[in-house]
C-alpha cells in the first residue's frame, strides 16, 4: 500500500508505522490520520504480524493536529467531516500497538501516543497538551485518556496549563512504560515488541481485549468479561499445546490458533 505521509515496513512478525512528515515535526493532518488508521488495520488483517510498533521520523513523535488545516474551520465543517469516526477505528484494532515516541509528543500527537498500548519514550521527550493556548482543547479522546490514566487532579493540572510534561514524570505517573537513550530507542522497542510477539497471539488478543474492559466496565462486569475470554482460550491449539509442552518439558510452539 503507498502513503503519502506515512511508511510501512515489516520486520519479521512486526508491523512498522513510521509518521513522515518531519520538517513539521510529524503534525498529523486528515490525510495522514486516515492513512495511520489504514494501516493499522492492514497490519491488524495481516496473519503474518503479531504486534504493531508505531513511531514518528526526525525530532518529534508529533507536534499535534495540523494547525494550517483547521485554523479556517467551523462548527458545521467539522460535524460534517466526522473526522474522528477515523480515531475511534484505532479502538477496535485487536493486535498489540507499541508506540515509539521521542521530541515533541504534543496535541493530537499525545493522543495518538494515549491510544497506543504501550509506550516506550526516549530521553529528552516532552508530552504536552497545548490546545489550550489555541483556545481550543483536546478533542480526540486527550481529556478521557489521560483522566483514566493519571487521575482527574493531575490531568486538569496538565491539560489546563499545556505544560510540557518531562518523560521522567510521565513514567511516574504510568503514560509510559519506559524510557531509554535516544539512539536505541527503535532497538529497545523492538526488543519489547519481539518478546509479546512470541507469546500465544490470542492470548495477547484477549488481554488487550479484557484489559481495554477494565476502563470502563464496572469490578463485576470486567470479572465475568475476563472469565468468558479464559473459557474462550480452552478451545485454541495454543492452549493445549501450551499445557502439553510444559507437562513434556519442552519450549511451546504457539501458532495463534
Ligand atoms: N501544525 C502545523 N504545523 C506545525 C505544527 C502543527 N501542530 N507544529 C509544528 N509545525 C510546523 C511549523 O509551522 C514549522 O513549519 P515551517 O518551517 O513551514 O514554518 C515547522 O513545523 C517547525 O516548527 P517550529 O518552527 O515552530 O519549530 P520549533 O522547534 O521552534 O517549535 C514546537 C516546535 C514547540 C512543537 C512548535 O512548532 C509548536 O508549538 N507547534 C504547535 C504545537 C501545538 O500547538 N499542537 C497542538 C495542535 S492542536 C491539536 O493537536 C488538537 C488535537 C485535536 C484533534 C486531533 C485531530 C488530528
Amino acid at each position: 500500500m503507498a502513503f503519502e505521509f506515512i511508511e510501512t515496513s515489516k520486520q519479521s512478525t512486526i508491523g512498522l508505522i513510521e509518521l513522515n512528515r518531519p520538517k513539521q515535526y510529524n503534525a498529523l493532518n486528515r490525510t495522514m490520520v486516515r492513512e495511520i488508521v489504514e494501516a493499522l488495520e492492514s497490519f491488524d488483517r495481516d496473519e503474518d504480524i503479531r504486534v504493531i510498533v508505531l513511531s514518528g521520523r526526525g525530532n518529534a513523535f508529533s507536534a499535534g493536529a495540523d494547525i494550517d488545516e483547521m485554523a479556517y474551520d467551523d462548527t458545521v465543517k467539522l460535524e460534517l467531516l466526522n473526522q474522528f469516526a477515523d480515531w475511534d477505528r484505532i479502538s477496535l484494532i485487536k493486535k498489540p500497538i507499541i508506540g515509539a515516541v521521542q521530541g515533541f509528543v504534543f496535541g493530537g500527537g499525545f493522543e495518538l501516543a494515549l491510544s497506543c498500548d504501550m509506550l516506550i519514550a526516549a530521553e529528552g521527550t516532552e508530552f504536552s497538551f497545548p490546545e489550550v493556548t489555541l483556545g481550543v482543547m483536546p478533542g480526540a479522546g486527550g481529556t478521557q485518556r489521560l483522566t483514566k490514566l493519571v487521575g482527574r487532579t493531575k490531568a486538569l493540572e496538565w491539560i489546563w496549563t499545556g505544560n510540557r510534561i518531562k518523560a521522567k514524570e510521565a513514567l511516574q505517573y504510568g503514560v509510559i512504560n519506559k524510557i531509554v537513550q535516544r539512539e536505541v530507542l527503535m532497538e529497545e522497542t523492538l526488543k519489547i515488541a519481539s518478546s509479546i510477539s512470541n507469546q500465544p497471539p490470542l492470548s495477547i488478543r484477549l488481554i488487550k481485549e479484557s484489559v481495554s474492559k477494565a476502563v470502563d466496565y464496572s469490578l463485576y462486569e470486567g470479572m465475568q468479561y475476563e472469565r468468558k475470554n479464559f473459557y474462550l482460550l480452552f478451545s485454541s491449539e495454543d492452549q493445549k499445546e501450551g499445557m502439553q509442552a510444559f507437562v513434556e518439558k519442552r519450549k511451546p510452539q504457539f501458532k495463534g490458533r
